[in-house]
């Protein structure tokens, strides 16, 4: 038997709306081809109460899988207790079983699977829910294959994760034969390919980790493998381009140059540029100023570093003048105590600092208040 594994569809994502439709039904529908069943881990919509028109597009783009599909919500989709989320309205209007807390059993040429699925939980309760859910609602049915679905965040897989989230260590210790996790919109398969995260279809982030190719996993439960399959999706081209003593016009030049070389590659692709560097003479960041092209886009760092050494500049140079003063009053009280009356040497300090005609003025003011 083989089973498809799809995520993230993330459908009416506003940016690129088309691609999130076109491209997840290629996903569907190619799967649909290859499968016996299609799992779908979450995030099938963007938002939590979608557009009718969003919501037609995914009835139809499922009512075209012709193997039953079984999914879960994801945080994209997860609304509070008693209403109802988008992928309930799906799974009413299709072909589509929605798990939370409940299994799925699935039989094909005498091969039984029993996927038990969790929708998106706050990331702090994962553990205790995943626990709690199974306890009460999880009978592993002797002989099936099993499997997990979940859509949460991995400590291990994500930098900067905090120690609340689910660990892959965590879950190796539950009595699934795979795992099946959306959520993460990159490609992982980890665990020997026990715990699997096809990514999403749809590029939702314009980061370097949104290059690689969109698809879904297609598992064979004889040989317990699976292989990615490619979808056909707009390509997207991450770039960093560093300058050095730039102006205007050598910047402006080298990304239309760029553009055309990526455009050339593939004419309808996604272009982030992250410029980078020093500028001339005189030049600032905002002083550089880029046309527009469409579906590229730029992140302008120019001369950040300089701006930084010249904040650090500031700060030291602060430091120090609030040291220098510090020392000069303390070095002041100490050369004139108990020998000089005449005037308060923090006071004298002050008056210095001030001017020539204040400190003549306290002096003569303190000299009546002596006399
Ligand atoms: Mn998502």
């Amino acid at each position: 038997m083989r089973i498809a594994i799809v995520s993230d569809l993330h459908l009416g994502y506003s940016r690129f709306e088309g691609d999130s439709y076109g491209q997840a039904e290629k996903a569907i529908l190619d799967a649909s081809s290859r499968s016996d069943l299609i799992l779908c881990a979450g995030d099938i919509f963007d938002v939590k109460i979608p557009k009718l028109e969003t919501l037609m597009r995914a009835v139809e783009i499922f009512d075209k899988s012709k193997v039953p599909v079984v999914a879960i919500h994801g945080n994209h989709e997860r609304r509070t207790k008693d209403t109802t989320n988008p992928v309930q309205l799906l799974s009413a209007s299709t072909n589509m079983a929605l798990l939370h807390g409940k299994d799925f059993i699935f039989e094909k040429d005498g091969r039984t699977v029993q996927v038990f699925g969790m929708g998106s939980v706050p990331e702090e309760l994962a553990e205790a829910a995943l626990k709690s859910l199974m306890k009460e609602r999880f009978q592993p049915k002797e002989g099936a294959l099993r499997i997990l679905m979940i859509h949460q965040t991995i400590k291990e897989l994500i930098s900067g994760s905090g120690d609340e989230e689910l660990s892959l260590e965590y879950l190796e210790t539950l009595p699934f034969d795979l795992i099946v996790d959306g959520h993460i919109h990159e490609t992982i398969s980890r665990n020997d390919g026990k715990f699997l995260i096809p990514g999403s279809t749809v590029i939702t982030q314009l980061k370097d980790s949104e290059t690689a190719p969109k698809g879904y996993f297609l598992y064979d439960t004889e040989t317990r493998k699976s292989e990615f399959i490619p979808i056909d999706s707009r390509r997207f081209f991450y770039e960093k381009m560093k300058f050095e003593s730039a102006d205007e016009t050598t910047i402006r030049d080298a990304i239309i140059k760029k553009i055309k070389e990526l455009r050339a590659l593939s004419p309808d692709s996604l272009i982030a540029i992250k410029i980078e560097g020093t500028l001339k003479k005189g030049l600032t960041s905002s002083d550089i100023q880029l046309d527009s092209f469409e579906n590229v886009f730029i992140e302008n760092n120019l001369d950040s570093q300089s701006l930084l050494a010249r904040l650090d500049k500031i700060k030291e140079m602060r430091q120090n003048a609030l040291s220098v003063r510090e020392l000069a009053l303390k070095e002041l009280a100490k050369k004139t105590e108990g020998s000089v009356t005449m005037f308060d040497s923090s006071e004298l300090f002050e008056k210095l600092v001030l001017g020539v005609d204040e400190t003549i003025a306290y002096l003569e003011e303190r000299n009546k208040k002596e006399t």
